[in-house]
């Protein structure tokens, strides 16, 4: 390939060397993060390489004479408001249920349980025009046919989100590139050759037949626009061909390219969708379309490779993660050995061979970052079950938001893999869900402030469906509050606490205010009727319930202080002291997953969620031994086999509970047997969500920083042996690089955007550490056998920590 990959590692280090220990290892240990095949895609789920810019996302099949490139467009949806059969109401009813509500309830309390198909007759709903995410359409390229193709090859490379095919033909190497820019908003194709004239194809559109097409060509652009049969939603898509030499005319089918040098082809689409409730339509899209179609044309295929990069390269090059030693190992000739293509990557693996296990986990690890910037970017709509890539009309699960434990987990590396912009369009999102999610409140909870249930749409969709073992989880806006305020937990954003956070965590606590009952059992308030997902009965106060509401109350009162709300802040601490936490310890030793004592150590479901106050919050934590032995019991008891999100979640609760070698077992397994060949996670079928439940985990195995602690190395897998991570973020506004060799850790190097204490808890296995302000190399704290430290850190500043097993030389933090 022509390109050069400037090495994300090696750069870093240029940039940022302040600790040589740290960074030697950085500069060797580098090989392309890329996945490859040898063939172009069979099967789409199986073997696309994905490529996105948050709204538009495609996928790269490379054929040979016919390539297509499938794309979405994130707003194209069928359903909601206007669709087909009528009768959308955003799963909320028109009236109030209190009724059928305090029904369930007295029956709870007299009988202990409810059915889930009995409460789903009395409290489900049946869905009308819920609607599909949809495929946009394809391009399709035509070339001549080249029998005798060779050398073939169609890579993702992560270091620059690029996917490229290449071949060599009749003596010609050809070369086709392919990227989604977000500075520009189209998805760009470059064609070229080693020969002069050599490129030759047709362009076109195909566009699925569930919608009005009107097909314009006009000089080498090709529009297609029209309205979706099912909702009117209006989409626009344009195509731009130029050429560099050669000729270009209007064919059959599209745009004709013969005997040019090169040739870009751009691609701009979008619909008149907006998030706006009740009606959620925009303007045209016709303007805004040719407006992103006609800058891109202005701009040669360099400046737009390069603004693509760029603009990527600032979130992505943030990280990096190596599990070996710097590369020694050279195939003889001097060079790096290659990885080979994905597929046998993975079907190999664990091949034996360390250096390539290593390298395929930190490529999933990388895989999951490379995903969530190519799927949520600040200006469209969340990710959502498939991220943005979705080829079907019907796609599992309608490719929607399922709030049961999936939207959640697909934004759980975005704060602690320094991917914090990426949570804007989630943000965005759920803001627009606060008007629906009143009404819903207000109907089916007879309650103040917001919620969803199970799942939602773009439409708004804020009530319940009638599924019996999944429908009702009131405790969704709860849950989605919480990122608000992990996000200023991260970055202490004061603004984005008060003017973003806080509204909608107050809106969220509000609900349970008005909807905690008590308990005559106990005198203690519990959420009821309560389900725990997505199996047993019906019951008041399931432990995740519990769990879920008292991370809501205590963060709103936090943030309540914070901001001078008393008021509050006193309401909700009363609510505190009177409310079920939800944490019980069951005759067998497990986590009760019930408020009853009902869990059975066969269960194997893939819903953890009575744990969910070990991850993702942080109530069962080393200064509760007791309850975090329960938790172990409990996570050994649901075994390590699962689906695919199911597995990542357990490896981030086996983080939690500093076991990494049964973190490893399962993150290991999650490859081999939840991971399609181009990596893409797999429920089955394909659902994003695991590939970023896995990127957190791992990151949450090699750093946390919940309750005001900075954990370096908490759950090191003896399998990563030696390594370096840089760039992951803690809680506090705080950064981390750290080096580890033979399971100990090195050396790290913590920088601070705040002034402000970092407590930093080193790993049992390092007894002596020296901790030193880089710049004037002032040592704030040397101690032996010391867990825990404290240290007063500046805004702007870094410290390095070396253990004294391996004493750093002066000279190494200048
Ligand atoms: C939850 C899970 C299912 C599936 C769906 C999209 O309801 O329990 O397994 O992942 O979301």
């Amino acid at each position: 390939m022509s390109h050069t990959v400037l090495n994300t590692r090696t750069r870093l280090c240029r940039l940022a060397c302040l600790a040589p220990l740290l960074c030697a290892a950085s500069a060797s240990a580098a090989a392309p993060l890329q996945l490859w095949f040898d063939h172009p895609a069979g099967d789409w789920e199986r073997e696309s390489l994905p490529i996105g810019n948050g709204a538009l996302g495609a996928a790269v099949q490379g054929g040979i004479a016919t390539d297509i490139l499938q794309f979405n467009e994130k707003t194209l949806w069928t359903g909601g408001p206007g669709a087909a059969g009528g009768g959308y109401d955003f799963g909320v009813p028109a009236g109030p249920q209190r009724e059928a509500l305090s029904q369930l309830r007295d029956e709870i309390t007299r009988n202990g349980h409810v059915a889930p198909e009995r409460a789903a007759a009395e409290l489900g709903r049946k869905v009308h025009a819920y609607g599909n995410y949809q495929s946009f359409g394809a391009l399709q390229l035509q070339f001549p046919t080249q029998e005798k193709a060779t050398n073939y090859r169609r890579q993702l490379d992560l270091d620059d989100a690029v996917a490229r095919v290449s071949y060599d033909a009749n003596g010609i190497h050809y070369t086709r590139e392919y990227l989604a820019s977000y500075p520009d908003g189209v998805i760009a194709v470059h064609l070229s050759a080693d020969r002069t004239h050599s490129i030759n194809f047709t362009a076109g559109l195909d566009i699925p037949a569930n919608r009005s097409a009107d097909i314009s060509v006009a000089g080498s652009r090709v529009t297609v626009s029209g309205k979706l049969n099912d909702n009117g939603l209006s989409y626009e898509t344009q195509l731009q061909v130029i050429a560099e030499g050669g000729s270009v005319q209007r064919s059959d089918d599209g745009i004709r390219v013969s005997g040019a040098d090169s040739a870009t082809l751009l691609l701009a689409a979008g619909t008149d969708y907006a998030a706006h409730y009740p009606k959620y339509r925009g303007v045209n899209p016709h303007r805004a379309v040719q407006a992103r179609a006609d800058q891109a044309s202005h701009k040669r295929w360099p400046a737009l490779l390069a603004d693509h990069r760029a603009d990527y390269r600032a979130l992505f090059d943030r990280v990096s993660l190596a599990l070996s030693k710097p590369a020694q190992s050279t195939s003889g000739n001097g060079r790096v050995r290659a990885a080979p293509p994905i597929d046998q990557w993975l079907q190999h693996y664990p091949s034996g061979n360390s250096r390539s296990d290593r390298a395929l986990e930190a490529l999933y690890f990388q895989y999951g970052r490379y995903l969530l910037i190519s799927s949520s970017r600040a200006g469209s709509l969340p990710a959502n079950l498939q991220g943005v890539w979705n080829h079907s009309a019907t796609p599992p699960w309608n490719a929607d938001y399922h709030a049961n434990i999936n939207l959640q987990m697909n934004y759980w590396p975005a704060e602690v893999t320094n991917l914090a912009e990426t949570t804007a369009p989630l943000f965005d999102f759920v803001d627009s869900l606060q008007q629906p999610g009143r009404a819903a409140a207000q109907k089916l909870l007879g309650a103040r402030g917001w919620t969803m249930f199970l799942n939602t749409n773009v439409w708004g969709f804020s009530g319940v469906i009638d599924w019996p073992t999944a429908f009702w989880q009131p405790e969704a806006g709860a849950w989605l509050a919480s990122h608000y305020y992990q996000h200023y937990l991260f970055s202490l954003d004061d603004n984005f606490l008060r003017e973003r956070a806080y509204p909608v965590m107050k809106g969220a606590a509000q609900l349970w205010l008005d909807t905690l009952v008590t308990d005559p059992r106990d005198g203690k308030l519990v959420v009821t009727p309560s389900y725990s997902p997505e199996h047993g009965d019906f019951t008041a106060g399931t432990a995740m319930s519990q769990q879920i509401v008292y991370q809501l109350l205590r963060d709103t009162r936090d943030a309540a202080l914070r901001l001078g709300d008393g008021n509050f802040a006193e309401q909700l601490g009363e609510t505190l002291d009177n409310l079920d936490p939800g944490l019980r310890i069951g005759h067998w030793g497990q986590l009760q997953e019930w408020k009853q004592d009902l869990d059975d150590p066969q269960d194997h479901h893939r819903h953890v969620s009575h744990l969910f106050a070990l991850f993702p919050d942080d109530r069962i934590n080393l200064t509760t031994p007791a309850l975090l032995d329960a938790a172990r019991t409990s996570l050994s008891a649901r075994g390590d086999a699962a689906t695919g999100w199911s597995r990542a979640w357990k490896v981030a609760l086996w983080a939690r509970l500093h076991d990494g070698d049964h973190a490893y077992r399962i993150l290991s397994a999650q490859l081999r047997e939840s991971t399609l060949p181009n990596l893409w996670s797999s429920h089955p079928p394909f659902q994003i969500d695991g590939n970023f439940g896995a990127t957190a985990a791992v990151a949450e195995m090699l750093l946390q920083s919940q309750r005001g602690v900075v954990q370096l190395l908490p759950a090191l897998p003896a399998a990563w042996r030696d390594g370096e991570v840089h760039g992951l973020r803690a809680r506090g506004d705080i950064s981390v690089d750290m080096q580890w060799r033979d399971g100990k850790l090195q050396s790290a190097r913590l920088h601070s955007g705040r002034d402000g204490e970092i407590r930093l808890e080193l790993p049992n296995n390092v007894n002596v550490f020296t901790l030193r302000r880089i710049g004037d190399n002032k040592i704030l704290s040397l101690r032996d056998n010391a867990k825990i430290t404290a240290f007063s850190a500046r805004a702007g500043e870094s410290y390095l920590l070396t253990s004294g097993e391996q004493p750093v030389a002066q000279e190494a933090v200048l």
